[in-house]
């Protein structure tokens, strides 16, 4: 079938270029091909090694455009969870994920891969954007919470889930198999690494309660490895700062905190011209760096992480590979200007193994 040609074509891409990273021979890749084909003709799928997969899933960093980040692919702890499918199990499993990647602060880029879908099977989602996140209300006093998390919020409160109503409740995990109904489980208080925000010389900043989760974990995204979709797999790595102090906590969709910041810092806030906005962005991007690295929790200013990135198109083109990005989602969102790849461009081009949007493709 045309669904089987294109599930070889790309498993067969996928082993050749794998395979040639690993300095595996010809006759490996040979053999391996024939091995693939005749799965796909028995069972209309196939199964990757633990290598491939290992392997496969460092590729997908690689290849994800507009990841910054993407200078230690090669050091991705891959978990394998594809045997798991009792749903407790699959709980377990992402618990584990969280404390052991979290690793008391000194953050382990880590992905757990759960069994892809199979043909003509409902697929296991994770239901979550993120495993970690706080929930958003809408209250008829206004907006409590990450306003980001609205909808899901809502679900789960349809499911029987009950937050606190504070700015800072900790959605619970949302699991789903196929077509039975979602399940849910709360996230222990111990297994979340959360960092108070102070600043080294605004010392009111401590007691307006600002703080965030340690660890970003997208859990809602499809790894696609050799025409295989795995579509739970959820990856972290750590924080740049900035998409914490530029983004969730400043946004007007989102915490909204920039003339908190003002305030607290005394600026005059009537005219935009006085820049209040960009002096409190800054102080707020200060705060959260500071705070992360007091408590030992990993995380990466914006010019060290451009300058990692450098590092990253260097290695790249001498290990003969076009660099693929998007130049939009990887300037930093404070002072991009000051960072090379403002200055550069990239070929948006999608390699596979990659992640994909769970809308598109699936
Ligand atoms: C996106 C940094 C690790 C895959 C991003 C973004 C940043 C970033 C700043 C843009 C996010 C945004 O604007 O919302 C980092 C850092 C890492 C890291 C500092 C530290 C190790 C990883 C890992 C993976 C990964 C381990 C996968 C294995 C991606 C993907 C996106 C992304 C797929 C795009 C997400 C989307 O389209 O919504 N990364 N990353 N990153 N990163 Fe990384
Ligand atoms: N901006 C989102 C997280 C997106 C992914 N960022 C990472 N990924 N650093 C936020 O929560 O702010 N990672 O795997 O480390």
């Amino acid at each position: 079938s045309i669904h089987r040609t294109g599930l070889f074509q790309a498993a067969e891409q996928f082993i050749g270029l794998c395979y040639a990273e690993l300095n595996r021979t010809g006759e490996e890749v040979q053999s391996r091909i024939s091995d693939i084909r005749s799965q796909i003709e028995r069972t209309g799928t196939y199964e990757h090694t633990l290598e491939e997969l290992t392997h496969g899933a460092k590729m997908a960093w690689r290849n994800s455009n507009r990841c910054i980040g993407r200078l230690f692919w090669d050091r991705l702890k891959v978990i394998d969870a594809r045997h798991l499918t009792e749903t407790s199990d699959i709980f377990s499993a992402l618990l584990h994920h969280i404390e052991s990647a979290t690793n008391g602060g000194k953050i382990i880029p880590t992905i757990t891969i759960f069994r892809a879908a199979r043909p003509g099977e409902a697929p296991l989602m994770i239901k979550n954007h993120q495993l970690i996140r706080y929930a958003g209300y809408e209250t008829p006093d206004g907006t409590i919470g990450d306003p980001a998390s609205i909808a899901f919020t809502k679900e789960c409160m349809e499911m029987g889930w009950q937050g606190d109503l504070t700015a800072h409740d900790v959605l619970p995990l949302v699991v789903q198999q196929g077509n039975e109904p979602p399940e849910w489980l709360p996230i222990p208080k111990s297994s979340v690494l959360e960092v108070c925000l102070e600043h080294p010389d605004l010392p009111a900043l401590k007691e307006e309660g600002l703080k965030w989760y340690g660890v970003p974990l997208i859990s809602d995204m499809l790894l696609e490895i050799g025409g295989i979709t795995y579509t739970a797999a959820p990856f972290n790595g750590w924080y740049m700062g900035t998409e914490i102090g530029a983004r969730n906590l400043a946004d007007e969709a989102r915490y909204n905190k920039l003339p908190l910041i003002a305030k607290l810092m005394g600026l005059e806030t009537s005219s935009e011209a006085t820049l209040w906005r960009d002096r409190a962005l800054v102080e707020l991007n200060v705060a959260v760096l500071y705070s992360y690295k007091k408590a030992g929790v990993s995380i990466v200013d914006h010019h060290s992480a451009a300058a990692q990135f450098g590092l990253f198109e260097r290695r790249e083109a001498q290990a003969g590979r076009e660099l693929t990005g998007d130049w939009s989602w990887l300037i930093p969102p404070v002072s991009p200007a000051t960072t090379h790849i403002f200055h550069a461009s990239y070929h948006n081009d999608m390699r596979s193994p990659n992640f994909h949007y769970r809308n598109k493709g699936q």
